[in-house]
């Protein structure tokens, strides 16, 4: 054993060796002492902070590669290279449409470096400044939204500043993207005005402007369910089935026992899927989320479902005219004046986990819940069940999350 151990460990050693030898002997060795001629014909190309470079090179047969040095200001110098099979480089890094200088050196295998040849150049708007101009921000529940377009997809930070407790602009958060399009929030504000600004940066250290609003974070509370009732509506459904009453779903009670279900259309024509109800939530809010409790042993739970909303003192008038299974039902909602606050598909095929998902308890998002304007009454359209049974649905419970609208 011990032997074998040994002759391993030689033979470790040996190649170990061997591997060292040959590294040495692939160095570069050519080193003529000549300094390559410098590149010419240099042109370039304007690039969203930068510039492509094209040139001709130079003819030494023991060229290795051309490197750019240029000032992005400062005191910040960089360097760039491209090899010798090609004759374009790009040189990034500025923040301004202005004139720039670039010096080009061809360099060879002894590192003998050429004459700088030196060409001025003027890039396109940097990321940073082109990100800025489109860039919004505003309140959102407990904090604010950023929100912007990136169509170079360049790699920047987006920084949120705001007035900490000492009355002195802070850095909150930064957030890294180089997405298309992104948005982040800001969580943990208090709902008080405040100051924030918010600016970016690219891995330059370059910096857009500054912009600064007063915003003032919206505070979330759960909506009180003894403010709410049941508006039955011409179309609505009635999901009384069983026995059981509609505000079952706002009586803060969650059971298997404790749940509204639709009805047959003999008894309610209205049930049919698509079907939908209207909850008067009592005072108007401008609603962030919501929750959809479902039977823990349900196959009649809804798992393709909306949420809509509308603020209005004439409920009735903004009714919808067509039918729940209309094709044209989500038309015919806009033009009442309802708004499309979340719409969730929790479909899911596979048998391995049918049975968990249909029983888990939802937590939706309302879309874009910091812009959507307050609402009155909640209609919730619930479009199919885990069983896709033609008009029934159970659920225990609804809660909702918002702030109460302004006066
Ligand atoms: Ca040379
Ligand atoms: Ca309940």
């Amino acid at each position: 054993m011990k032997r074998i151990k040994l002759s391993l460990f030689i033979s470790f050693i040996v190649s170990l060796t061997y591997m060292a030898c040959n590294d040495t002997e692939l160095g570069p060795l050519v080193n003529d002492g000549i300094a390559p001629a410098p590149v010419t014909n240099v042109t370039f190309k304007a690039m969203p902070g930068g510039v492509e470079l094209k040139y001709d090179l130079p003819a030494d047969k023991d060229l290795l590669y051309v490197k750019a040095e240029y000032s992005i200001g400062e005191g910040r110098t960089l360097e760039e290279k491209s090899s010798k099979y090609v004759d374009t480089l790009v040189v990034a890094g500025f923040s301004e449409i202005k004139e720039y200088e670039v010096k080009l050196y061809a360099v060879d295998e002894g590192e003998n470096v050429s004459e700088p040849t030196v060409i001025k150049v003027t890039p396109d708007a940097a990321p940073v400044n082109t990100i800025m101009e489109d860039l919004e921000f505003f309140a959102d529940f407990g904090g604010v939204t950023v929100k912007w377009e990136n169509p170079t997809e360049a790699e920047v930070a987006i920084i949120i500043s705001a007035v900490d407790s000492l009355g002195e602009m802070k850095d909150m958060e930064t957030f890294y993207s180089n997405k298309l399009v992104d948005k982040f929030t800001l969580r943990g504000q208090k709902n008080v005005p405040n100051e924030f600004s918010v600016r970016v940066r690219d891995k330059w250290e370059n910096f857009s402007a500054v912009s600064t609003q007063e915003l003032t974070p919206l505070l979330e509370t759960k909506l009180d369910k003894g403010l709410f009732q049941f508006h039955k509506l011409l179309y609505d459904c009635q999901p009384d089935r069983w026995g059981q009453a509609v505000e079952n779903m706002w009586n803060d009670i969650i059971s298997n026992n404790n749940y509204s279900a639709t009805d047959f259309p003999d008894k309610d024509p209205y049930c049919h899927m698509p079907n939908h109800f209207t909850i008067d939530l009592g005072d108007r809010y401008q609603l962030n989320r919501w929750r959809m409790n479902p039977l823990t042993n349900g196959a009649a739970n809804p798992n393709l479902i909306e949420l809509w909303g509308i603020d209005t003192d004439d409920i009735e008038a903004a009714n919808t005219t067509v039918i729940n299974t209309d094709e044209n039902w989500e038309e015919n909602m806009i033009e009442h004046g309802w708004i499309k606050l979340s719409h969730s598909d929790f479909r899911n095929n596979d048998p391995a986990v049918f049975h968990q998902e249909r029983a888990k308890v939802r937590d939706i998002d309302v879309d874009d819940a910091p812009n959507k304007p307050a609402v009155r009454y909640v209609r919730v359209r619930v479009m199919e069940t885990w069983a896709k049974h033609p008009y029934i649905w159970h659920m225990t419970e609804l809660t909702f999350w918002g702030a109460p609208a302004a006066e």
